[in-house]
């Protein structure tokens, strides 16, 4: 082959490999942002001292059950005033749960803050979630992993799941592992579940020498402490990464002023990520799980509800619009989180007697729904609600609980069902003469997309933040804590790190048929400013089509720095 004609030939195959490298522009772009420290922590690992002005109470079965961590007192972080000499250590770290966009970022943080004080301390990482520090799953995390996953969504780096450590033998092969490793501290990145894990991790593993820190994530914004915690990381970008589509529809609807959407969004039982979406996109129906609970609606008040809307913008001449459906909306419905409840303590009870291949999910679904039937806490009025409900939505309540009891809301098309059941609603209505207009829908659920998505600016810089919190815990002695950062709504400069007792945030829940002692999940709190404002608004957003199109995530220019409008509006009071 001649030389010029090679060099073509050459120069295509490069061609053809970068359009099908998987490195994309973007991905290259987002390494290259270093995210800034607040003041505190900017000079290296902080000392930490005790915060005055706040006490937590302890649960009596908390201080039974953690009888050394219930002890912690709330901490500050503060900057060290002189640098101390430091032994290498090495440090564990696992992600767990539902995976958060800025999880790669706790873990540089760690790295970094590490690698400060001593450049031999090791960061270890668990592979694939809390059961690699049963099993001693892992790897050391390098210089050259940190750089590859800074400021990139997901958990991929190492991996995540859901177990819990909840039995003497899985604690021992934890302790066991940590001692093989020589772990002088270990960080568990998770939610409301994970950081129990991580207290009673803390507590077992005390005496080996292994400090355990908590770090808040939960794209579901229900990991919250009132007045010292104000959102977990990961809950802006899943919100924002929701909004564009939301944004998104609003714009389709109006252009072709032809569909309703119905959008179920995750966020499990609380509703944060509804309220955070609505002020993002200003949809026509907006529902709030606890709103729902506190005013006592049944499921067929909130077809009314939304009917209602659809009824009136029909007679405005606008058989179109958005609608926000929290995906944990079954359970603020009394009678049928009634229904779960029981149903999930009958399940717990039928497999703790069965074998696991006979366990209650073998059952065919007609006789899964006889076994309900015959227990004596299953009533009549049980039944006839069951019944009554949709085919789809009999068969949701009877789905396998996840690894930690809960109900697995994501798996429930409940956005499907409402529509159906709005549908038929306004069936009746317009042989009523009630209704005239012509409802065409589509469905979408938003989730796991969102928790895949780039974290923002504010994600990248408030998770690598919790990364340096972290360390400094453990450089500062603290086991059974989770790194927190208060004043999340000032200025990062003012940002400010704290240590929060993880003993007072648990409370008693039923999981698998028996109450346990958990970390107690934050609602959507009806009298929050945030929420005020939104009841306020939302009237004229159902009528109108007052829709805002927040767009993609954006990473540079105006808009990038932005944090969440329930952060701020909250942070407003009023
Ligand atoms: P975490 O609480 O672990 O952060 O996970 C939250 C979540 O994303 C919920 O919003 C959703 O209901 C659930 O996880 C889905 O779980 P799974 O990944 O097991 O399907």
């Amino acid at each position: 082959m001649k030389a010029k004609t090679k060099g073509k030939v050459n120069q295509t195959q490069a061609a053809i490999e970068a359009f099908l490298s998987n490195e994309t522009p973007m991905r290259a772009q987002r390494r290259s942002y270093q995210p800034p420290l607040c003041a505190v922590l900017k000079g290296g690992a902080g000392a930490t001292r005790p915060m005055p002005g706040m006490e937590l109470e302890v649960l009596k079965a908390a201080r039974d059950q953690l009888p050394f961590v219930s002890q912690n007192r709330l901490l500050e972080i503060v900057p060290r005033q002189e640098k101390r000499p430091d032994r290498p250590r090495r440090i564990g770290v696992v992600l767990s749960g539902g995976p958060a966009p800025g999880g790669h970022n706790v873990i540089a943080g760690i790295f970094a803050a590490a690698k400060r004080a001593h450049p031999e301390h090791r960061v270890i990482g668990f592979l694939g979630g809390p059961k690699s520090i049963i099993t001693n799953k892992h790897l050391e995390i390098t210089a050259e992993m940190v750089a590859h996953f800074k400021n990139s969504g997901g958990f991929h780096m190492l991996g995540t799941g859901r177990d819990k450590i909840d039995t003497p033998e899985k604690m021992e092969q934890c302790r066991q592992t940590c001692t093989a490793l020589g772990l002088s501290g270990l960080v568990v990145v998770g939610g409301d579940d994970s950081n129990t894990n991580a207290a009673f991790l803390a507590e077992n593993l005390r005496d080996i020498g292994t400090q355990v820190i908590g770090i808040p994530k939960t794209i579901d914004g229900d990991l919250q402490v009132p007045g010292l915690l104000q959102i977990p990381f990961g809950y802006h970008s899943a919100c924002m990464a929701f909004a564009t589509e939301v944004g998104n529809l609003n714009s389709d609807c109006k252009s072709d002023r032809k569909y309703w959407h119905f959008n179920r969004l995750m966020g499990r039982s609380a509703s944060h990520i509804v309220l955070e979406v609505a002020f993002q996109t200003h949809p026509n129906v907006i529902l709030i799980g606890e709103e729902i609970e506190e005013k006592e609606l049944t499921i067929h008040n909130v077809v009314r509800l939304i009917a209602d809307v659809v009824v009136e913008r029909a007679r405005m001449g606008k058989d179109y619009g958005t609608i926000l459906i929290p995906e944990g909306i079954l359970e603020f419905n009394q009678e049928i989180n009634v229904l779960i409840i029981k149903i999930s303590h009958i399940i717990a009870a039928y497999n703790r007697e069965a074998l696991e291949e006979e366990s209650f999910h073998k059952l065919s679904f007609e006789d899964q729904v006889q076994f309900i039937d015959n227990n004596d806490i299953w009533r009549d009025y049980d039944s006839r609600v069951f019944l009554g409900l949709p085919p789809e939505l009999q068969r949701g309540l009877l789905l396998p609980r996840d690894s930690h009891g809960n109900f697995q809301y994501a798996l429930v098309n409940t956005e499907r069902i409402l529509l159906g059941m709005v549908a038929t609603y306004l069936r009746k209505q317009r042989g009523k003469g009630i209704y005239k207009g012509t409802f065409r829908t589509q469905n979408h659920y938003y989730g796991y997309d969102g928790r895949g998505t780039f974290p923002t600016n504010f994600d990248c810089d408030y998770a690598y933040n919790l990364g340096h919190a972290a360390f400094s815990l453990l450089n500062a002695g603290a086991t059974g804590y989770m790194a927190a950062i208060k004043e999340l709504h000032k200025p990062m400069e003012d940002w400010q790190p704290i240590g929060i007792p993880l003993a007072p945030l648990m409370h008693l829940e039923e999981r698998f048929g028996r109450l346990e002692l958990v970390i107690q999940k934050q609602k959507v709190d009806l009298n929050s400013p945030a929420f005020k404002i939104l009841a306020h608004e939302r009237e004229k957003w159902a009528v109108e089509d007052h829709y805002r199109f927040p767009g993609p995530i954006q990473f540079h220019g105006p808009g990038a720095d932005d944090k969440p409008i329930t952060l701020m509006l909250n942070a407003l009071g009023g």
